[in-house]
């Protein structure tokens, strides 16, 4: 009998959603400067001078054979926002006096483009140091080459000593996602070419959309014929559309103004869609569509997707940013920790790993920094609190094979540096670290300045 009645005592308590309280901010800048040091420590103690460090196994991984030193030049920014001064100079000396990019590697455009060369740009904005544009002019030059198409969409691959390229098959994220680094590259060195290849690339794939206004997820840039027809904002389309926003938002540049517009509109038109759960209440999701009908033809939402929100919100739909910030966080907590891929008709994952992605934090960073609704820091709360619990080991911080069984993998990106724990700082430690009406992020959240000047010249 005493026990029922302890029992109906709990239970209103027991109703009540569990979160995670949300500790001060200066609490919060103290406990993530300290998962940042966990992970950084181990790197520079196991993989000093390497790509990655593995954080199972400790042992150093190069992407190419030869390190380009990712996890340094994709780390220095968050350890100059954060605050660990003395660990970002070790850092930008060791980069300008071991860093070079002459090396006889077939490297892929995008993601060294977003990586390294945003990196360089933004540190070389942070800290003034010279060498750190003199390094991102020499990568933009080796890079140059992969636009040599008959399309001007550049091939997957460029040789960073002969400026050979490989792979015609792409897609829109891969094509898209360079202006506002190539762009930014023009205004700090005055050479025009950066902009105009970046820019035309953007332009010749959206003049290729559908009569509808949609684009697919698979095309050949010799040739300009799509190769695959979903459209979608997953992985592999979803950074073209972050910017034509953003390159609009960072230059000022009109055509990228009405491409978002267009581009958009037609998501939310066709890709779009709301979806009623089994409890009588309304989710909304962005799913698939055929580019040239807009009949829907899936409902796979991810990990990737997951920024959109964060688009929505610096465009000025807060309302379509809220309801899908709601159906991310509803992505996480279904499984503790947030899947790489899931059907949203039926809650499934699809792709159960968890790859240390930065995406949903990002876009909870957003709305908070817009709206101030302090329900996006308990988000971020319950993203942290996740990540610290299923992912973290004894040296670092390791990705997930499966957000079920929560077995680790041995694989830390460095993304993990330079976005995840910068969006975890800036949601639960200093909002206003950073003016988003003064400063773009590149998709691998590299903060990039309107006016394009160092704001310190304090170097040595
Ligand atoms: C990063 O390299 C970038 O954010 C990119 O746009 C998508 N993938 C990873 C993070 O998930």
């Amino acid at each position: 009998m005493f026990k029922f009645v302890l029992f109906l005592l709990l239970l209103p308590a027991l109703a009540i959603p569990q979160t995670t309280p949300v500790p001060s901010q200066p609490e919060m800048a103290t406990q993530i400067r300290e998962q940042f040091l966990h992970a950084w420590n181990s790197y520079r103690q196991y993989a000093w001078g390497h790509d990655e460090l593995r954080p199972l196994t400790n042992q150093p991984f190069d992407w190419y054979g030869s390190s380009l030193l990712m996890t340094p030049v994709d780390a220095l920014d968050t350890m100059i926002l954060v605050g660990l001064n003395q660990q970002a100079d070790e850092d930008r000396r060791y980069i300008d006096t071991h860093l070079s990019f002459d090396k006889d590697i077939y490297v892929k455009n995008f993601e060294i483009t977003i990586r390294l060369l945003g990196a360089l740009q933004s540190s070389y904005e942070l800290t003034g140091d010279p060498l750190l544009l003199a390094l991102a002019d020499d990568l933009g030059t080796r890079l140059l080459p992969a636009f040599n198409s008959p399309t001007g969409m550049p091939y997957v691959n460029v040789n960073l000593k002969t400026g050979a390229v490989r792979g015609e098959d792409t897609n829109p994220a891969e094509i898209g996602t360079l202006l506002l680094e190539f762009g930014t590259l023009s205004k700090l060195t005055h050479k025009p070419i950066y902009y105009d290849k970046a820019k035309r690339a953007m332009v010749e794939l959206y003049n290729r959309r559908s009569a509808i206004g949609l684009f697919g997820d698979e095309i050949n840039v010799r040739t300009g014929q799509w190769t695959g027809n979903t459209a979608n904002i997953n992985g592999g389309s979803d950074s073209f559309y972050e910017y034509m926003l953003k390159a609009w938002k960072l230059f000022g540049d009109e055509d990228c103004h009405r491409m978002w517009e267009q581009s958009v509109a037609a998501l939310n038109q066709y890709v779009a869609q709301t979806v009623t759960n089994a409890d009588g209440t309304t989710s909304f999701w962005y799913g698939e569509a055929d580019r040239t009908t807009g009949a829907r033809t899936g409902t796979e939402y991810g990990a990737l997707a997951a920024f959109f929100p964060a688009e929505l919100a610096l465009s000025g739909d807060l309302d379509r940013a809220r309801r899908l910030q709601d159906s991310n966080y509803k992505m996480w907590t279904a499984f503790g920790i947030e899947p790489e891929l899931i059907d949203y008709s039926t809650m499934k994952d699809l792709s159960p790993g968890y790859e240390l992605r930065p995406e949903n934090i990002e876009s909870a960073y957003y709305l908070y920094y817009f709206t101030r609704d302090p329900k996006y820091r308990q988000m971020g709360m319950t993203f942290y609190s996740s990540i610290v619990q299923y992912c973290r080991t004894p040296s670092a911080f390791a990705a997930l094979s499966s957000v079920e069984t929560k077995a680790q993998r041995d694989d830390m990106e460095s993304f993990f540096f330079a976005e995840t724990l910068k969006y975890l700082y800036l949601l639960l430690a200093d909002p206003d670290r950073i003016d988003l009406h003064k400063t773009v992020f590149n998709t691998e959240a590299h903060p990039l300045n309107l006016d394009a000047r160092p704001i310190s010249g304090n170097m040595n």
